[in-house]
């Protein structure tokens, strides 16, 4: 049975403060008397960590010994943000940590701000990977989770002169919430060149020789569910030179620079996040990094179903293993690899158990987001599994020749082999094929994969291969954690926290709408929330914003397709409009501010002057002495997790304005909904579910929608393009050189004007601006405004994360959860 309570376990208050001046005092070795916030956060997260560990072990002892089928989330990102309140929370003694940290001189929000961020993601599908771990343990499913220990996670950024300057994120120097696991460890071998050889029954086998040898450390993360025992791994490698005779007897020759040399090469495989968001780019080491992690994790996966001593073929019974995007498609060609070259499985046995232990979850329609890797440097750096993706190409394409014997075309389409110079693999049909679920992440989205980008493939496999699952968030963080005081208010009238684990109980809070003070308490929740953030913007840009002023959100990676572009046009066509008014006209505006975060990839030439026009603008705008309050540009630098959970909270209005079509699904308009935001939109990504869920009268859409968007594409590449004449207001003034040198916009401008417009926002223009009038004339109705606020929350329980967790373990996985608190 589960112990109740040991010398680790503290439960109250002074148990608490003993742990931590203990902790404060012996582990960190300092004084009480100069105990500084940051020694407060180390002695705080020390001794939660203490409780989770604890917690910890017995989960894996219990899913070790009941030995169910295991889930394995295999990412390259986990955007995972603070850890320590979320702990706090998830164990059920923030308030007894608060009180504790009282009594010795501290307020704990300034402790868990101490905390470095964890930010080992770009954008959405890391972020999407953290809730899954979070959903996963909170419904006491036994999962893993398996990525890279990066040294540096995604940049920090600064603004300099309004331009982005990145800075390295170096995070690991006393990160309690890591434990190095150095016995276990995997030799990961690339290059050298393949054997081939007879085996002892005659077979001909093939051995991988010669190569070059890196070793896999595994770092552990405890993750704990929310009020549940159940604590989780996630795993990250870290690499190392292999402590071989190699280098040792380069050593002893006294070639020392060159042994260093040898081991800085081993470490930088997990030395750095690729900093690209739906941007691929065919570099060596990304796919060393790729390999590396893939190798490390199947090799685990695969030794600890072989010390159950059960049949190959009861292998996908006990394992499943989900690739976030394709990035982990070589877990595919690794297991067979080990099957048949390590194991001496017959060809067809293996595939069977590959591609029935393999998901594949699709992110992305944008063509330069999708994975293709050239043919000669996979050849060089993995010469066997380059053979084995030949092999499964080869075999793929017999069984489509058969079934279409008089479509020639279909062959070089669906083939793994790009016919180009140089040939490339394309792993998402490489991925299609090794797996026996593949699925989008929201309606929208997984209908357009079906019928354009894997639309043969849809046509070989049938339509069941194919399936949506669309995305959700961890009410925990993103809405407990982040809005704590929504969260109370919430539980105050639903009678518990329950809400927390089965978000569809929100749809209680409906019955409320109408009560008045419900509705003024609601009201004064999300003033503090904005009043938050003014003091955040304030504290970091200098500018002071008006909390009664409508503020407007956007806040995600930049990029085109996103279309922040879009957004600063339409401010400055509203900061044109307003100078244009006469001094009774201005009475009738709508205060605003105009919010932007997000960083753009460092090669992303285009993404860094749309985050150069915002801050040119927000100088204009801000110092304009007729604008006053009217409307303020603000630029949040360095947008993260812990500024989202402080952003969110803070929205009247947040934008998901994408070009239809080309958003998977978006996270964050769903976090902006749960916090009481309204959202303006397009028709795209998951926004369309939620406008289903919430209902029309409670979001603001516009624009063209994804089935027009070919057709106005192609009008534009035929010449007949007319820049929508507001728009052109608004490039008449960048042109004239109202927000600096136009010189350093003209790329932006004349994308549009010039080039075809290829993400419609001069088609979309209009629509936007009326529907930004529509936003402002519902905003000076506050108390419509705020049904429509508590009406949304309401209504948001289908977009929890544990809705998704569990469609994903029925339709996908097929694991059952396991009560770790039951007697062995
Ligand atoms: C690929 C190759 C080489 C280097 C980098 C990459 C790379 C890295 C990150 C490609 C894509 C990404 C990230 C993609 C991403 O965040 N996609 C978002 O996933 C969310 C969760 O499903 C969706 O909500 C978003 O719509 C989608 O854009």
């Amino acid at each position: 049975a589960w112990r109740k309570h040991s010398a680790t376990e503290f439960n109250t208050k002074e148990e608490f403060e003993k742990d931590l001046v203990r902790h404060i005092e012996t582990t960190l070795a300092r004084s009480m008397y100069n105990c500084d916030e940051l020694a407060a956060y180390s002695g705080t997260a020390l001794a939660f960590r203490d409780r989770l560990i604890m917690e910890w072990n017995k989960t894996q002892q219990r899913q070790t010994f009941k030995d169910q089928k295991r889930v394995y989330y295999l990412s390259l990102e986990f955007l995972m943000g603070r850890t320590l309140d979320n702990a706090m929370l998830n164990v059920g003694l923030k308030d007894t940590a608060r009180d504790g940290l009282n009594d010795l001189g501290f307020r704990i929000e300034d402790v868990i701000n101490q905390e470095h961020d964890a930010a080992l993601g770009n954008g959405g599908l890391g972020r999407l990977a953290a809730c899954f771990l979070d959903s996963m343990a909170t419904l006491n499913y036994p999962a893993w989770g398996y990525g890279l220990r990066y040294r540096y996670g995604i940049f920090k950024q600064e603004i300099v002169n309004g331009y982005q300057v990145e800075v390295p994120d170096y995070w690991l120097d006393n990160n309690p919430w890591e434990f190095p696991r150095h016995e276990i460890t995997v030799d990961i071998q690339f290059y050298g060149n393949v054997k081939k050889y007879q085996d002892e029954s005659g077979k001909i086998a093939h051995s991988w020789e010669d190569g070059e040898i890196v070793q896999a450390i595994a770092y552990d993360v405890p993750i704990p569910g929310y009020g549940t025992k159940t604590t989780n791994n996630l795993r990250l490698w870290s690499s190392k030179a292999s402590s071989g005779e190699f280098d040792f007897q380069k050593f002893n020759a006294g070639d020392y620079e060159s042994a260093v040399a040898d081991q800085q090469r081993a470490e930088t495989i997990s030395a750095v996040l690729y900093p690209n968001d739906n941007l691929e780019r065919g570099k060596e080491l990304r796919l060393k990094q790729q390999y590396f992690w893939c190798a490390a994790s199947l090799f685990d996966i695969v030794r600890r179903f072989k010390k159950t001593k059960r049949a190959w073929g009861e292998f996908p019974d006990q394992v499943a293993i989900q690739l976030n995007d394709t990035h982990p498609t070589l877990a595919i060609v690794e297991l067979q690899r080990i099957l048949i070259d390590k194991e001496g499985l017959e060809w067809d046995e293996a595939w069977q158990i590959v591609t029935k232990t393999f998901g594949y979850t699709n992110h992305t329609v944008l063509p330069e987001a999708l994975e293709k890797w050239s043919v000669p440097l996979m050849q060089n750096l993995l010469p066997r599994h380059l053979q084995i993706i030949y092999e499964i190409n080869l075999f793929f394409l017999q069984t489509v020749e058969k079934r279409f014997p008089n479509d020639r075309e279909i062959l070089s389409r669906v083939s793994i082999i790009e016919e180009s110079h140089p040939k490339m693999v394309r792993m998402a049909y490489l991925a299609i094929i090794g797996s026996h679920k593949v699925n989008g992440v929201a309606e929208l989205h997984s209908d357009l994969l079906k019928t354009t980008l894997f639309k043969d493939f849809v046509k070989i496999y049938g339509p069941d291969r194919f399936t949506n699952v669309t995305n959700g968030i961890t009410p925990r963080r993103w809405l407990h954690q982040a809005n704590p005081r929504l969260s109370a208010l919430i539980a105050e009238k639903l009678g518990s926290h329950d809400f927390l684990k089965d978000l569809t109980l929100l749809d209680k809070i409906e019955a409320f709408v109408d009560d008045k003070a419900f509705r003024e308490e609601w009201a004064v929740i999300k003033r503090e929330n904005k009043l938050r953030l003014a003091e955040h913007i304030k504290a970091t840009t200098g500018y002071d914003v008006n909390p009664n002023a409508l503020f407007d959100v956007q806040v995600k990676r930049i990029h085109e397709y996103k279309r922040q572009q879009l957004n600063i046009f339409g401010v400055i066509h509203r900061y044109l409009s307003i100078k244009d008014m006469s001094a009774e006209e201005k009475k009738k505006v709508v205060p605003r501010v105009s919010i932007f975060g997000g960083k753009a990839a460092p090669g992303y030439w285009m993404a860094k002057t749309i985050i150069h026009l915002i801050n040119k603008v927000a100088d204009v705008v801000n110092k304009d002495p007729e604008i006053g309050d009217l409307l303020k540009v603000i630029f949040i630098a360095d947008y993260n997790v812990s500024k989202a959970e402080i952003i969110c909270p803070a929205s009247d209005i947040s934008e998901h304005i994408s070009t239809a079509g080309t958003e998977g699904s978006g996270t964050s308009n769903m976090k902006f909904v749960l916090n009481g935001g309204l959202i303006i939109g397009t028709c795209d990504g998951a926004n369309i579910e939620i406008t289903r869920e919430i209902g029309e009268q409670n979001i603001f859409l516009f624009g063209n929608l994804a089935e027009d968007v070919e057709d106005l594409r192609h009008k534009h590449f035929y010449g007949d393009f007319k820049l929508d004449p507001q728009l052109e207001r608004v490039f008449d003034a960048i042109k004239d050189n109202m927000f600096g040198d136009n010189a350093q916009f003209s790329a932006l401008t004349s994308s549009i004007d010039e080039h075809g417009d290829y993400y419609l926002v001069s088609d979309d223009f209009n629509s936007y601006i009326t529907t930004h009038g529509m936003v402002d004339e519902a905003f000076l109705n506050q108390e419509e405004w705020l049904a429509k606020s508590i009406t949304s929350v309401a209504r948001m329980g289908f977009f929890s994360m544990d809705r998704v967790t569990n469609e994903y373990a029925d339709s996908i996985w097929n694991v059952e959860p396991l009560d770790v608190t039951e007697p062995t």
